[in-house]
């Protein structure tokens, strides 16, 4: 099964406007490659300019997060129309942060991908344990409960429109990276768990990510493993360079 593979920028809370339309363009003169998807995120104020700053590239423009409802008095949300309407193709779901700072639960993760599905977003769902949690040897439970919740109700064809990102919230901008192995380990097992709640072609169809201080000097080694098929970036895609340097080491 050959799997596409996808470098991904999540931007944050970071970029004015006019540092996003810079950044965008550098990565946009990047080299495009055969079987590789490049997807920028930047926060919403910046989406419109870097949508029209990568036009006619190889380069993808995606949210960072989006309602469940398309419109409605909630004040300073973003609904899966907006994101449309303004070019996007992606949307992050269920980012730790999200969840750590604002509440999100797998509810909210399940509704928000329901959204995006309905819309025609292509979901990145997110999930990934703390380090308390790998230490009392949870990982795979506490992984286990992210899907089971996260993707309830889900179709197989709704499935594979998913990509899912596994983020140890220990490696998060911490400058600590799970090792190629460990992160092989933890991808196999979702992958099998998609086997299991779906079936095998599922499972070999859905992309998973690795995201977690991902620098051009460990991209390499992290996605040389099997199962893992690409990287969600967040400190190192703040750069042209490093984020290219990434993007080279595929
Ligand atoms: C994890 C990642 C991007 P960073 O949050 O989603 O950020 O690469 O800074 O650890």
């Amino acid at each position: 099964m050959n799997r596409r593979i996808m470098v991904a920028g999540n931007w944050k809370m970071y970029k004015t406007i006019d540092q996003a339309v810079a950044l965008a363009k550098a990565v946009a003169a990047g080299p495009a490659r055969q079987g590789l998807d490049v997807l920028l995120c930047p926060n919403f104020v910046c989406l419109e300019a870097v949508v029209r700053a990568v036009a006619g590239s190889h380069v993808q423009v995606g949210g960072q997060n989006l309602h469940w409802q398309d419109e409605g008095a909630f004040t300073a949300e973003i609904s899966g129309p907006m994101l449309r309407s303004v070019g996007a193709s992606h949307v992050i779901i269920g980012h730790s942060e999200r969840r750590q700072f604002f509440g999100e639960t797998e509810k909210t993760v399940r509704m928000r991908l329901a959204a995006a599905l309905r819309h025609g977003l292509k979901p990145i769902v997110c999930v990934g344990e703390t380090q308390a949690e790998r230490e009392s040897g949870q990982t795979d439970d506490v992984l286990a409960s992210q899907l089971a919740g996260g993707l309830a109700g889900l179709s197989a064809a709704e499935m594979v429109k998913v990509t899912l990102a596994y983020e140890p919230v220990w490696a998060i901008g911490t400058g600590l990276t799970a090792s190629d192995e460990q992160a092989q380990q933890v991808h196999a097992f979702i992958r099998a768990w998609l086997a299991a709640r779906f079936d095998n072609q599922v499972a070999n169809s859905c992309g998973i990510l690795y995201g977690g201080s991902v620098k051009p000097a460990n991209a390499a080694g992290l996605l040389r493993q099997k199962d893992i098929d690409g990287a969600l970036v967040g400190g190192a895609s703040l750069d042209a360079d490093s984020f290219l340097g990434i993007i080279a080491a595929v």
